[in-house]
Order: structure tokens, then C-alpha cells, then sequence
């Protein structure tokens, strides 16, 4: 596999950023998407002292990836927050990753969280909010919609994968219970098994707090949580594209699967 860096921009226009990066699917990182202002309020502590026992959306993670079920696909289960505040600061490898759905959290996080301008006039937007300890691993898959994730705290890793990679990176039956992933690990690959993966063509991006990334719709994705890290993103579509990801979100909440 080859690696090369995605583009770090300030933040564009939006209808530069249309233009550039959403309709020829091009990632990008742009920094200081986040203001100072909507980052100052942020801290794990200030989480703790508000939150500890606020009942969120989790996955369980084993050695930090979040694995599905054979039958049962991901599993989501309510814990307390103080259970993943517990996690961080290096102990343990993490066993559980918040990803709660952001309309189901308090009104003094969704105050504190603005949708970026790009999609904020979009008919169909879903964001989900991510709390995860360093060493947490999403394995490599793709989402129908196009997608910007925003770091608040600490950081992470994305490593992407352009829709014509999809023969090196074996994706799974679409009757698998993670229909949307696939069976390479990029980090670990097992090239005897999966020798196309060889040829697979990747990019990087390291982000920091108020940066914000850019995955546009198709693209395969694998996430390592580099310091504790706290972060939100936004799926949107709009147009001909909304029906499909409309359907394929109803697809992914029937069949339990994240
Ligand atoms: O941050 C992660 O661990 C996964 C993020 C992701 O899959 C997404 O934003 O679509």
C-alpha cells in the first residue's frame, strides 16, 4: 500500500468547496474549521463534572476495534459516560467507544455544536458525536453519504480509500452483518490472502483539534484514535443522491449494523 498525504486548506467558500471537493470527491482536511470559541468550551473535565452519569450510545470495542456480531451486526448499548471516561489516559485497551446519535444528547452539547455551512442547508443531515481512548480502531468501510468529521479533542488517524480501490480492499457480501466494510486490515494486512491489497493506493490525515475532514460519499475509511479523542461529524445528502441514502441509512438501523 502507498500512502500519500491528503490536502490541508484553510476553510473555502461554500461553493468553492462544491466545486473542488464535493463534486469531484476529493478529500480534504481543513484546518480551523472548529473556532476557538466552540473549542475553548471543551475539556474531558468539564465533561466529567457535567455528565458522568448521562446514559450514551456505545459500541464495545475488542483490542480497541469495534467488532461486529456475526448474527447480530454492531451492537449499540447505553452506558454511563463516567464508564468511558474511565478509559482514557492510556490504562487499559479500550472497550468501549461512544458514538451517540447528537439530537440525543443534552441541549448544552447541541448548543455547542455548530453544523458546518456546507451542509447546513442540506434536506437530509444525521450527526453523531465520538468519544473514544487512544487506541480505539474503526475498521475500513464506506458510507453512502458524504461526510464531515470535525475533531474537538485529542486526535486521530484517518486512512482513505478512493471508491476504485474497491478490488484491493475485498469488501465484504453484501449479506455480511458489516455489508459496508471490508476483510483487509490496512494495518495489519494479510497479503497471502488478499494479495491485490499490495497495489492499494491510500490517504492520510492526521487531525488536531478544529480541524475537519472531508469524506466524500463512497470513500473507504479506518480510523485510529491517536490521543483521547472527542469529535463530531455530519452526513448529508441533498438531491437525486437523497432517496439512496435515506434508504441506505434504513438498511444500516434495521439490520443493527452502527
Ligand atoms: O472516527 C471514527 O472512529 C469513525 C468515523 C466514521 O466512520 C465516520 O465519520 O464515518
Amino acid at each position: 500500500m502507498q500512502a500519500m498525504d491528503i490536502p490541508r486548506i484553510d476553510p473555502v467558500e461554500p461553493a468553492r468547496f462544491e466545486r473542488d471537493y464535493r463534486r469531484p470527491r476529493r478529500p480534504v482536511v481543513m484546518r480551523g474549521l472548529v473556532g476557538e470559541d466552540e473549542l475553548r468550551h471543551w475539556s474531558f473535565d468539564a465533561i466529567a463534572a457535567a455528565d458522568r452519569d448521562l446514559a450514551v450510545a456505545t459500541h464495545a470495542t475488542r483490542a480497541g476495534a469495534v467488532t461486529a456480531d456475526a448474527r447480530r451486526g454492531i451492537r449499540t448499548e447505553l452506558r454511563a459516560l463516567a464508564e468511558l471516561l474511565a478509559q482514557l489516559g492510556g490504562g487499559a485497551p479500550p472497550s468501549l467507544y461512544m458514538m451517540a446519535r447528537l439530537q440525543d444528547l443534552p441541549a448544552a452539547w447541541r448548543a455547542r455544536i455548530a453544523t458546518p455551512v456546507y451542509c447546513a442547508d442540506a434536506p437530509w443531515l444525521t450527526s453523531k458525536v465520538w468519544l473514544s481512548p487512544a487506541g480505539t480502531v474503526t475498521l475500513t468501510h464506506r458510507d453512502a453519504a458524504d461526510n464531515l468529521h470535525l475533531q474537538l479533542l485529542g486526535s486521530k488517524r484517518f486512512t482513505l480509500f478512493d471508491p476504485s480501490e474497491r478490488a484491493s480492499l475485498y469488501p465484504n457480501s453484501l449479506f455480511s452483518s458489516v455489508p459496508h466494510g471490508c476483510k483487509v486490515d490496512p494495518e495489519a494486512p494479510d497479503l497471502l490472502r488478499y494479495p491485490r491489497f499490495r497495489d492499494a493506493r491510500a490517504e492520510r490525515a492526521e487531525l488536531a483539534p478544529g480541524d475537519g475532514i472531508y469524506i466524500p460519499r463512497g470513500t473507504w475509511h479506518h480510523v485510529r484514535t491517536t490521543m483521547d479523542s472527542l469529535s463530531v461529524n455530519f452526513w448529508w445528502a441533498r438531491g437525486a443522491r437523497l432517496p439512496l441514502v435515506a434508504g441506505a441509512a434504513l438498511f444500516k438501523r434495521l439490520r443493527r449494523i452502527g
